[in-house]
């Protein structure tokens, strides 16, 4: 066995979608804070990102996380948010599956019933809440980045369906929000490779006429996600068909798109605080929503969203790179 690299990871799934947990073999980026280190790693490490999502070691709906040291003393680890399609600024279900992962591992200290861990992310600190009983991790409660409504009722001219009328919401990523029977969809796992191509014409013309940018981070910008909402959606429960650039689905509820649906109906008046909220995914799983507390994102009214899930533990593994391997960055299909 030869390897030019190795990198350690705890794979797990967040009620469905996977977290490739990196522990090692990246090294500390470069960066006073995370959003930097997100900057410097988009910049020149690019390539970790897709040797590790891309196939041949993942596949095109992969999703992972790299731990760090923390960039703040009130944080436990710092994480990069990584996935076929980039690097994010926040991930729910992979806040999840790194609690999960830093728990089970013993990479924190544990308690129970509730072990606290606090994570340093690119979009600001996410604490995350492990209920943990015999030493298992049962759920994890994420108390998310303010989130907010970006713009409601906003048009859209998108080429081959005319014009459309959505919500922008940011959860810690930015949410095209709409129902699915808006675009003449049904609500159908057969009907996936036809929704995706909508999700991305329609990411597409709004990136062109209305890219949306966070007032307080000119990094964090466009539309790479679109939740379509199916029939009979509501301020209690919701189920989403979730399309992410550049082609797949999130199977577990998403985190940040939950909360990016909780903001968009608190700005409607139709949630609460201190309301359950339920998120279905497209496979059926769950998350439970809450919005906690009131915030302002620059000069916008915003609130503070908890979300919880469970994630599992698939695998230990370390991935190599073969100084002969044809295809050192991975590719896509
Ligand atoms: O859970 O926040 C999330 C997420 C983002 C993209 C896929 N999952």
């Amino acid at each position: 066995m030869r390897s030019r690299h190795v990198f350690h990871a705890v794979d797990s799934h967040t009620e469905g979608m996977p977290t490739r947990v990196i522990t090692g073999g990246v090294g500390v980026i470069p960066g006073a804070g995370m959003a930097e280190r997100r900057r410097h790693f988009m910049a020149h490490l690019d390539h970790i990102r897709t040797l590790l999502m891309y196939e041949p070691r993942g596949h095109g709906a992969m999703s992972g996380a790299i731990l760090q040291p923390p960039t703040r003393p009130d944080a436990d680890y710092g994480v990069l948010f990584i996935e076929v399609s980039g690097c994010l600024p926040m991930c729910g279900h992979g806040t999840i599956g790194v609690a999960t992962v830093l728990v089970e591992t013993g990479m924190v200290d544990v308690v129970e019933p509730v072990t606290r861990v606090r994570l340093d992310t690119p979009a600001g600190l996410v604490v995350a809440e492990v209920e943990v009983r015999d030493g298992a991790a049962r759920s994890v409660t994420l108390r998310n980045v303010a989130s907010y409504a970006h713009a409601l009722d906003e048009t859209v001219d998108v080429p081959g369906l005319g014009a459309l009328t959505y919500d922008m919401a940011y959860g810690g990523n930015f949410y095209a929000i709409l129902p699915l029977d808006k675009v003449g969809l049904p609500f159908d796992r057969a009907a996936g490779p036809r929704i995706l191509e909508t999700g991305l014409a329609i990411m597409a013309a709004i990136d062109e006429q209305h890219r949306p940018v966070h007032p307080e981070d000119p990094d964090v910008a466009g539309c790479h996600h679109v939740q379509f909402l199916a029939p009979g959606s509501d301020a209690t429960h919701s189920r989403n068909a979730m399309a992410i650039h550049p082609g797949w689905f999130d199977r577990s509820p998403c985190g940040t798109g939950t909360s990016a649906r909780m903001a968009q109906l608190y700005a409607r008046g139709e949630l609460a605080l201190d309301r359950p909220f339920v998120n279905e995914s497209f496979i059926g799983t769950r998350f439970e929503g809450r919005l906690v507390a009131r915030a302002t994102v620059g000069d916008r009214d915003a609130v503070v969203p908890t979300v919880t899930g469970r994630a599992w533990i698939t695998a230990t593994a370390q991935y190599l790179l073969d100084p002969q391997d044809p295809f050192p960055a991975g590719f896509r299909l």
